[in-house]
């Protein structure tokens, strides 16, 4: 059993009240901006904003700080090409008769279809994986805690990351997308748990006339 280290937290700040107020109202109002867009320009995104998002997405906590994330960034044209070409494939059999009513009723007002142009359209994509587990330096598999919880953590982190550098961004989840391990060649260790296609709003996007719920309906204060 290793033994606890500890430093002494240096990077804490202490704000006011007033100033807290303001730095979470601020923070509220740059996340409201946001939205999944699902037309991309093809303008080009340098790759160092790519890297200093996945940076933010790997601060994310996680359990036993196990960081169970690996992140796949794709910008090469050929790829994104097997992507979209795999991802239709699925998303055809999803939208032909794999998806029950209930969730193509649930669906509906966002417009989507089997067609994934911006797959090869947007600058990059980056696939996230989850690691189900790890390896011991002997060979031995070493489980990993909360995966699914963790991994979503960083990868709701990424996508505030991505946001508040002025980029859009799509979580696309292809279903099932196990393709994603072979084309990637990322080792089964590792379950595909979404795509996130991240670059420039196409000129004159669209996106659909829907709003997020209020407080009153997400929260509950105990005082
Ligand atoms: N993966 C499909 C279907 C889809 C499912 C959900 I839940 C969405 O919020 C949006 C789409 C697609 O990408 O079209």
């Amino acid at each position: 059993m290793v033994e606890p280290r500890f430093i002494p937290l240096t990077t804490w700040r202490e704000y006011s009240p007033e100033a807290m107020q303001k730095r979470a109202e601020d923070f509220h109002l740059e996340l409201v901006r946001r939205r999944t867009v699902r037309t991309f320009s093809d303008r080009p995104v340098p790759r160092g904003i790519i890297e200093s998002c996945l940076r933010a997405a790997g601060t994310a906590p996680s359990g036993a700080n196990q960081q169970p994330w690996h992140f796949v960034a794709i910008g090469d044209p050929a790829v994104k090409a097997r992507i979209r070409e795999a991802a239709e494939r699925e998303e055809q059999e999803f939208y032909r008769g794999r998806a029950p009513d209930e969730w193509l009723e649930a669906l509906a007002h966002l417009g989507t279809d089997e067609h994934k142009p911006y797959l090869e359209t947007a600058p990059w994509l980056i696939a996230v994986f989850a690691q189900r587990y790890g390896t011991k330096p002997s060979g031995e598999r070493r489980s990993h805690y909360y995966v699914t919880e963790s991994v979503g953590l960083a990868t709701g982190f990424l996508i505030a990351a991505v946001h508040r550098a002025g980029l859009a961004s799509l979580t696309h989840t292809p279903s099932p997308m196990g393709f994603l391990n072979d084309v990637l060649e990322r080792p089964s260790s590792e379950k595909p748990f979404l795509l996130l296609v991240v670059g420039y709003p196409a000129e004159g996007s669209e996106v659909p006339d829907i709003t997020k719920k209020p407080l009153e309906e997400i929260a509950t204060f105990l005082e």
